[in-house]
């Protein structure tokens, strides 16, 4: 019955708004075989290494620039050596449409060009730590859609990875957009809850994160 109440958009912190339901399950249909393709390569899904000799839980593939702590390049050193896939013009379009909608401002979205995609899976045992998005050397907004499973999206403040924090819940279909003076918020994800997504999006099981951002880097 739940899924039938609409969840009102929210704004924990000024410049970041959470817009619940935003991709119809078809868009996410889509998404979700665009992932399982950009998966196998030409650099697979993987876990990241810390430079301290640990592991990320999730396992990530990105788009356009290949992300590793804590910098972008275009080539996997750290996995396969290879260029990661092109950042498609219709995600870096989705981006755009993205901004237009959290901001309700028909203007958000110019000039927003998204050159990378980091996509994030979650099993049931992943987390991500509370960090920031500071490698990129641009400040406009990351958006962030979810598809599969809900989880705990903590969303902090830009001094530390403690409180004032608020916990958001995201669903499958939801967008979350971080710029302006939230651009440089701590953030994590605590929790998956599994088994709450919607097989209709053709994912089973887990969770799926596509941050879209702007890095700024030119070759
Ligand atoms: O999975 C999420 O919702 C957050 C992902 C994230 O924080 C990141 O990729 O930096």
């Amino acid at each position: 019955m739940d899924a039938l109440i609409p969840v009102p958009r929210t704004s924990p912190a000024p410049g970041a708004v959470h817009v619940p339901g935003w991709l119809t399950v078809g868009e996410q249909r889509e998404l979700v075989d665009c992932c399982r393709a950009w998966a196998t390569g030409p650099v697979p899904l993987r876990h990241t290494r810390l430079p301290r000799g640990g592991v990320m839980s999730v396992r990530t593939v990105c788009l356009g620039w290949h992300w590793q702590p804590y910098r972008y390049t275009r080539t996997a050193e750290d996995v396969n050596g290879s260029q990661v896939a092109p950042m498609p013009g219709w995600l870096a379009g989705l981006g755009r449409r993205a901004l237009v909608d959290a901001y309700e401002d028909t203007t958000a979205g110019e000039g927003y060009v998204p050159d990378t995609a980091l996509i994030n899976f979650y099993d049931d045992q992943a987390r991500m730590g509370m960090h920031q998005d500071k490698d990129e050397r641009s400040a406009a907004p990351v958006v962030s859609l979810s598809i599969g499973d809900s989880c705990v999206f903590r969303f902090g403040n830009t001094e530390n990875r403690g409180q004032p924090y608020t916990d958001v819940e995201l669903a499958s279909g939801d967008l979350f957009v971080f710029g302006g003076s939230s651009r440089f918020a701590y953030h994590g994800v605590p929790r998956v809850r599994p088994g709450t997504g919607d097989p209709r999006t053709g994912l089973r099981a887990g969770r799926l994160n596509l941050t879209l951002r702007m890095t700024g880097l030119t070759d």
